[in-house]
Formats: structure tokens, C-alpha cells, sequence
């Protein structure tokens, strides 16, 4: 019998390190479509797979540059959700807290998380796909509803052409994130994976990881992932609905003192 809501509340509540794992489905409340749905007008001909490439990139470089714009216009046009301030919240109520996240859109920083572990770069982040050199973004794109393809800038340093600060299919993910990433998920004895598909490696790899380490691993996903047989509890809902109520639960109906600022 999988622990309950109030079980796992407990767990939470007295839980020593715990690490959480986001990926789209954690913005989706905020009104930005999930990896898998960000491709919609002038991109929805492509699968995302493809376009988030740098062999994309080099075939097309305004395809893929107005793509992220259009991304990072729709980010900058949403705020964080209940479930990133529930996120937020947790850093004050647990004796160590790990957040790793898979998403580029910057709302859990928004949210109020000190310490985000961003696997897959940042949107907000672009840089010199020839020097690294990073690129200061000046405000909004401007780019109609639908977006377009926009030319990249290119770089004042070398003459390269601006790409997105985020790790494509076929990237390797930045060593040292990754390698705490990786720590963490050997570390926690409360594991969380919430708003992911689990199928983009190697941040899949991290609850497997955590199990195997002895961790208790929850995932919060409205649909079915590889991640089912593996999670000891499958709450099946939204992010933005299950997280304020676990920490709720976790902190604030007891009356006890617990680790209440
Ligand atoms: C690498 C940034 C070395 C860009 C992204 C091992 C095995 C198999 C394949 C590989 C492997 N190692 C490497 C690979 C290849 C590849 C890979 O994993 N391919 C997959 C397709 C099989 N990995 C790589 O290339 C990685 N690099 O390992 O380098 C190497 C290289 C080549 C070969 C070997 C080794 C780099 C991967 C990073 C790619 N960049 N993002 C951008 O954003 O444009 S990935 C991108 O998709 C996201 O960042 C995320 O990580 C991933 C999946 O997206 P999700 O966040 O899960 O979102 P998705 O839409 O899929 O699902 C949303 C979920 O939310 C759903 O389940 C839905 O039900 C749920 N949901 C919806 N609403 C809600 C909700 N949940 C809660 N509440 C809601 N309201
Ligand atoms: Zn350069």
C-alpha cells in the first residue's frame, strides 16, 4: 500500500536532504507549454528533438534563434506558479535542500529559490556559439504573437552568430551541475521528480539513481512516465494543485512548532 498524502506529508516534513527534480510540466500552470508543446505556429512542422540541435542551428540559425526568442518572450510574459513558490518555500523547511530542474525558463529563481541546479542551460543565458563569450540579452525580443524567424546577433568579440545559453540534444550537459546533480540524487533520502516526461538523459537517469540509493522517489505528473514503476508513490495531479497541498501537510496544519521559521 503506497504511503498516503499525509504519510508522505510526514516524510517530507522530517526528511533530511531533500532533492527535487523539475521539468516542463512544472511551468505548465504558468502558462508555457511543456517541451513537448512548445512547438506550435511557424515550428509545429518540427519535432523538438530536432530543432533543439546544433546541427539545426547551423542549417538554419534564424529558425532556431526565433524559436527561442518566441520561448523567451512567452517566459518573460509568465510568472512562477503555486508549485515553484511551494518549491521556494521548501529551502526554509527541510535541513538541506537540492533543486535540480531541466527547465530553461528561469521561474524557479523568480519563485524565490536561492540555489537552482539548471541541467539544460537557461534561456536568459545565450551566448557565442563560436567564443562562449556570453551575450548581454537587451530586454523583450521583439517578436509578433506568433513569433518568426529572426537572424541571431552576432558576436562583438569574434564575429560569431549569438546562440541560446541552453544545452541542445547531443550537448553534454555542464560537468560541474551535473556531477552535484548526480551527488545529491546519491545523497537524498526524500527524491521528487515532478512535471517530467523522464525520457531526455541524464537528467532521467537522476531518480533511478536516488532509488538505488535508498531514497524514497515521489513523482507528481497528471499522466503516466518510465518513472511509474519506479516511484514508491505516483501522485497522479498537477503540479500547481499537489505541492502546496503536500507542504501545507508537511508544515502548517500540524500546530507543532517543526521547523517553522
Ligand atoms: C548528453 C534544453 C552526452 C533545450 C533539453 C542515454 C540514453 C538514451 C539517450 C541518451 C543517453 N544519453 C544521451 C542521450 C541522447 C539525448 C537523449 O536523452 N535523448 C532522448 C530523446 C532519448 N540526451 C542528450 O543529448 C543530452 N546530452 O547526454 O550528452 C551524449 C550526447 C549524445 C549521445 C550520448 C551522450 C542533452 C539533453 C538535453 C537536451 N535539452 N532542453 C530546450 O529547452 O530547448 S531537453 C528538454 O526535453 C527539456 O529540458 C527536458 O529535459 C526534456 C523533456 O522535457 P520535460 O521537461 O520532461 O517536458 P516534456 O514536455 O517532455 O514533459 C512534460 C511532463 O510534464 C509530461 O510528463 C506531462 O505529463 C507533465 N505535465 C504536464 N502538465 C503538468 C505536468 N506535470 C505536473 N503538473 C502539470 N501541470
Ligand atoms: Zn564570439
Amino acid at each position: 500500500m503506497p504511503p498516503s498524502l499525509n504519510e508522505l506529508a510526514a516524510r517530507l516534513r522530517f526528511c533530511r536532504h531533500l532533492v527535487v527534480l523539475t521539468g516542463a510540466g512544472v511551468s505548465q500552470e504558468s502558462g508555457i507549454p511543456t517541451f513537448r508543446d512548445a512547438l506550435t505556429g511557424l515550428w509545429s512542422q518540427f519535432e523538438a528533438e530536432r530543432l533543439a540541435t546544433p546541427a539545426a542551428f547551423k542549417a538554419d540559425p534564424a529558425l532556431v534563434w526565433g524559436w527561442y526568442e518566441w520561448r523567451r518572450a512567452q517566459v518573460l510574459a509568465c510568472e512562477p506558479n503555486a508549485a515553484h513558490v511551494a518549491i521556494a518555500e521548501l529551502v526554509h523547511r527541510v535541513p538541506r535542500l537540492t533543486l535540480i530542474t531541466q527547465n530553461v525558463d528561469g521561474l524557479h529563481q523568480r519563485a524565490g529559490s536561492p540555489e537552482v541546479l539548471e541541467l539544460h542551460g537557461s534561456l536568459h543565458r545565450p551566448c557565442c556559439h563560436a567564443c562562449r563569450r556570453p551575450y548581454a540579452l537587451t530586454g523583450p525580443p521583439p517578436l509578433p504573437d506568433e513569433g518568426q524567424r529572426l537572424p541571431p546577433p552576432r558576436c562583438v568579440h569574434c564575429g560569431g552568430r549569438i546562440r541560446p545559453g541552453v544545452v541542445w540534444f547531443g550537448e553534454t550537459l555542464p560537468a560541474n551541475i551535473l556531477k552535484q546533480a548526480e551527488a545529491a540524487a546519491r545523497d537524498g533520502d526524500l527524491f521528487l521528480s515532478i512535471g517530467t516526461s523522464a525520457l531526455v538523459y541524464p537528467a532521467a537517469g537522476l531518480p533511478w539513481t536516488a532509488a538505488e540509493a535508498g531514497a524514497l522517489v515521489v513523482q507528481i505528473n497528471p499522466d503516466t512516465t518510465p518513472l511509474d514503476r519506479l516511484a514508491a508513490v505516483n501522485l497522479q495531479g498537477t503540479a500547481a494543485q499537489i505541492l502546496p497541498e503536500l507542504v501545507t501537510r508537511a508544515f502548517l496544519k500540524t500546530g507543532e512548532s517543526g521547523r517553522l521559521p
